[in-house]
């Protein structure tokens, strides 16, 4: 059946099971471990075909808005299609080969989803990050991972062409827009005079995919690097599990590209089951956007940071009973047991808890269907094996406090990243007997729940942002008002924890106002790094100065 289904490039036959028979029988188990995976032609490529005979609905696979009224609606063969150009615009117009590393600063543009496929059907490493970043930022990372190319809007545009003769490695810019702009290619014209065909590599399941930045508690972000099987991960069946996803469900993740969030939940989680991916350009937050796309769209599901949901509750009084949604997720910080429960009053749906990590992607979570217990993040998700251990990687008793670690000894399970690239002392670090240390501390109750407590560093979670203190410590540095910072969490209100700035100021700004200075220096934070890591305003709506 399945060779009929697909000619050349027979699909795996799981998915070919779980088409005819809608129940999920699945080609792999939790802990097989294929040769060979590749997320383009093993999933998205399968999807077309199902399409092709009439055996996926019409719903799109992708399905993009804005505030403007624009909307991009693209099935999967359209995907396909796309992709494949895509793919070719890297290789042949660009040069790129198999390895090659691109930089990925797009805002929520359906491009970025053409260029994450095409680069995986090409085998070139992407480097999502967010576009909130500023010159230094994408300086580092373009210099640190020797990307050779880069992918961006005309917003930040200019900022790379004033670092550009920093970065030697770098022969291939690309922008995403409707003007040209000298030096750089034009991706939206080479897409359509691009060849639609092209074959996928057949790239090894441990062959490395992409790369996620991760802010640690000293010094500048860590290169978290991940292979296929991150992608793979989604199609294993205790993972099938989490979302339970259809084809006729609309999924809606609201997290910033940059993130791998938003690779897992606007990418590889609904494209696995075939649903409609959702996507709002959102360009600033907005909590009453987010009430009116929820009463607009068909949307079923909804996957954001707990910061998202809070802000909606907080500051939207009107109706919350939107007609489709059935099911919310949220992850990437701790969400207070009352915001759960207010959820679900308000909306009459409940919010399921999940976390991971940009090392790890989603490692425990509250699966759809399982008992919600308030304040815990769930049971870990298998293949994963979570368990609370001590500095030595010893496993604690249940109920008492310690590291949540993963088990990567004696195999390391798909999903948990191949290493810190080009680090292999902070690799190390995070290695703790048999498991992986994720510095985050928490306790396993008797039914594997796991009870979020906090870091074990000093790490800041601001609205599920991972600051590392350093970043803007360093930032202050360049003021001139500035002679020392120590900067720490302080708790929040909306956003759990903010940034909190001690400063010792220069003697010449030992005279200006305060207030001001306060407002000088925030700006000025925002303006040489990406602006979530700001200091915010605290107590008196003044970050902390300290005269000496
Ligand atoms: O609050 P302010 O207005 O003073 O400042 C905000 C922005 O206005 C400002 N800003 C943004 N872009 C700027 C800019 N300023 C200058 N130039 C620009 N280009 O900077 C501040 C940015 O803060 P924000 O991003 O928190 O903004 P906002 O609008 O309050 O957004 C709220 C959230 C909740 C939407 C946002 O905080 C958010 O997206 N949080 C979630 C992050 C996330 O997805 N984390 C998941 C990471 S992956 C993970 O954890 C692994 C899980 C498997």
């Amino acid at each position: 059946i399945c060779k009929s289904y697909h000619g050349f490039h027979p699909a795996p036959w799981y998915l070919c099971c779980r088409s005819l028979s809608g129940a999920g029988t699945l080609r792999w188990n939790d802990n097989d471990r294929p040769k060979e995976f590749n997320f383009a032609s093993d999933v998205l490529d399968y999807w077309t075909q199902m399409e092709q005979e009439g055996k996926r609905g019409p719903n799109p696979a992708l399905w993009w808005v804005n505030n403007q009224g624009d909307e991009v609606k693209w099935s999967f063969r359209e995907m396909t299609d796309l992709s494949r150009r895509a793919a070719n615009v890297f290789t042949q117009t660009c040069g790129l080969q198999q390895g090659d590393r691109l930089a990925l600063i797009l805002p929520r543009l359906p491009e970025w989803w053409l260029v994450v496929i095409g680069c995986i059907r090409a085998g070139i490493i992407f480097m999502p990050a967010t576009t909130q970043m500023k010159a230094k930022d994408i300086l580092y990372r373009l210099q640190v991972s020797k990307a050779q190319g880069i992918m961006t809007t005309d917003t930040l545009a200019p900022e790379v062409d004033s670092l550009v003769s920093e970065c030697p490695a770098l022969k291939t810019k690309l922008l995403v827009s409707d003007h040209s702009r000298h030096g750089w290619l034009d991706f939206r014209s080479l897409i359509k005079s691009a060849s639609p065909d092209h074959t996928c590599i057949k790239s090894k399941t441990l062959d490395p995919m992409a790369i996620f930045f991760t802010s640690g508690t000293t010094g500048l972000p860590k290169m978290a690097k991940h292979s296929h099987g991150l992608a793979l991960r989604s199609s294993l069946p205790s993972c099938r599990k989490f979302l339970q996803l259809k084809t006729s469900d609309v999924l809606w993740c609201i997290s910033d590209p940059g993130w791998i969030l938003a690779v897992l939940g606007c990418l590889f989680e609904p494209w696995t089951s075939g649903s409609t991916l959702f996507i709002h350009h959102l360009p600033q937050f907005d909590p009453k956007v987010i009430q009116q796309t929820l009463f607009k769209y068909p949307i079923t599901m909804c996957l954001g940071a707990p910061a998202v949901y809070r802000m909606v509750l907080q500051q939207i009084s009107t109706s919350l009973r939107f007609p489709a949604l059935e099911h919310c997720v949220t992850g990437g910080e701790a969400l207070l047991p009352e915001e759960q429960e207010e959820w679900r009053r308000r909306t009459g749906v409940l919010l399921h808890e999940v976390y991971g990590q940009s090392e790890t992607g989603i490692s425990c979570g509250t699966l759809r269907g399982m008992k919600i217990k308030p304040g815990s993040m769930g049971t870990s998700i298998p293949p994963f094996d979570i368990q609370i251990i001590d500095e030595k990687g010893n496993i604690l008793p249940i109920n008492t406090e310690g590291n949540i670690g993963i088990r990567i000894k004696p195999t390391k399970p798909m999903g948990v990243f191949m290493c810190y690239e080009d680090n292999p002392v902070k690799t190390a670090e995070v290695e703790c007997g048999d498991f992986y240390n994720s510095g985050d501390r928490a306790t396993m109750d008797e039914e594997g729940y796991i009870w979020f407590l906090g870091r074990n560093d000093d790490v800041i979670n601001s609205s599920g942002y991972r600051i590392g203190p350093a970043e803007v410590e360093n930032a202050l540095a360049e003021h001139p008002a500035v002679a020392e910072s120590a900067v720490v969490s302080s708790p929040d209100p909306i956003r759990k924890e903010v940034v909190k700035a001690f400063i010792v100021l220069t003697p010449e700004f030992l005279s200006r106002d305060q207030d001001q200075l306060t407002q000088e220096l925030q700006q000025h934070v925002k303006s040489v790094t990406a602006p979530y890591k700001y200091p915010r305003k605290v107590l008196d709506s003044k970050i902390y100065i300290f005269i000496i």
